[in-house]
């Protein structure tokens, strides 16, 4: 974790959505040496606010509230939204209506660069014995899935349009530790998850950019090549969990979709109704 309170703050202010979920609980304590106030937003409970906070509850879905959000932000580190596969009534109110909220506020508020948490299951329907890379196409797999590939192409239009620049994180699983075999080739590690926002936040030029959020693993499905521009370079891998996963799962039955498809059990969820 970067933390040099001496140094000083490349951003003014900055926003993290999402708050209050697993990878924001994470960030709010990582990204504070990197701006002079954090802005905090989520609709569950943010606690206190601590030095260099400021607490701003609202409902991604809610226009007014997140148009409130963005004035005087320097940047945006979107991470709010429902992050699992599920009916689509709430993700689309959540994901899709929610994140275009945020671009429509940023364009009125003139903000320029938002770092945009999407997902591996905007290509979860490619197999586990392929590798791919950013520029290949969309392959969702699922309604989740589906709303991360709207929100990566409101990104490229909000920068063909209007100039905002945006990094598009195709995180695979940033948990403290891989949780299963598919997970040791798409693990992001917290401080590879912190390393990869704050390049992403600070690259001079990205334009839309697509990069997978992956630590160094041994084994992996995607090639980062298009995204080096970033200035990304992970430093921890899934390796030393390999074989307490392997332990944990001795036997896949390779005729399981979850098994064969890079997005796991997600591909097969649903049908909701
Ligand atoms: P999380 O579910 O723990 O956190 C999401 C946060 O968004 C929650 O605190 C929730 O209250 C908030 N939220 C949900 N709906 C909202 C709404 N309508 N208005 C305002 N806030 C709302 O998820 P996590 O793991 O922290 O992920 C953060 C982001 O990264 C999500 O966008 C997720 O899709 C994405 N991501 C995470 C991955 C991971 O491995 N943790 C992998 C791929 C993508
Ligand atoms: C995601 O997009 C989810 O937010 C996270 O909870 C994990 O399921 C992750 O993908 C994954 O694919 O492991």
């Amino acid at each position: 974790m970067t933390s040099d309170a001496a140094l000083p703050k490349p951003f003014k202010r900055l926003l993290l959505t999402g708050a209050a979920g697993g990878l924001g609980r994470e960030l709010r304590r990582r990204l504070k040496a990197h701006c002079a106030v954090l802005r905090l937003s989520d609709v569950a409970d943010l606690g206190a606010a601590a030095a260099g906070e400021e607490l701003m509850p609202a409902a991604l879905e809610n226009a007014a509230a997140v148009h409130a959000l963005l004035a005087d932000v320097d940047a945006v580190v979107h991470l709010g939204g429902i992050s699992v596969e599920g009916p689509f009534e709430p993700i689309l109110q959540a994901n899709i209506v929610g994140t275009y909220h945020l671009y429509e506020a940023a364009r009125k508020h003139g903000v320029k660069r938002v770092v945009f948490a999407s997902s591996n299951h905007v290509t979860g329907f490619y197999r586990q014995d392929e590798v791919i890379d950013a520029t290949m196409p969309m392959r969702p797999d699922g309604h989740y899935g589906l709303s991360k590939a709207f929100g990566e192409n409101l990104a490229q239009f909000y920068f063909d349009r209007y100039g905002i620049e945006t990094v598009s994180l195709r995180i695979g699983s940033s948990f403290p530790e891989p949780a299963d075999r598919r997970m040791l080739s798409t693990w992001l590690s917290y401080d590879d998850l912190e390393r990869l926002v704050v390049a992403s936040l600070s690259a001079p030029v990205v334009g839309h950019s697509v990069v997978y959020g992956m630590s160094d693993n041994a084994s992996s499905w995607w090639d980062n090549t298009p995204a080096r521009h970033i200035g990304y370079r992970p430093q921890d891998s899934s390796d030393r969990f390999r074989a307490a996963a392997m332990a944990r799962q001795p036997v896949l039955d390779p005729s399981d979709p979850a098994t064969l498809y890079q997005g796991g059990g997600f591909v097969a969820k649903g049908p909701y109704e």
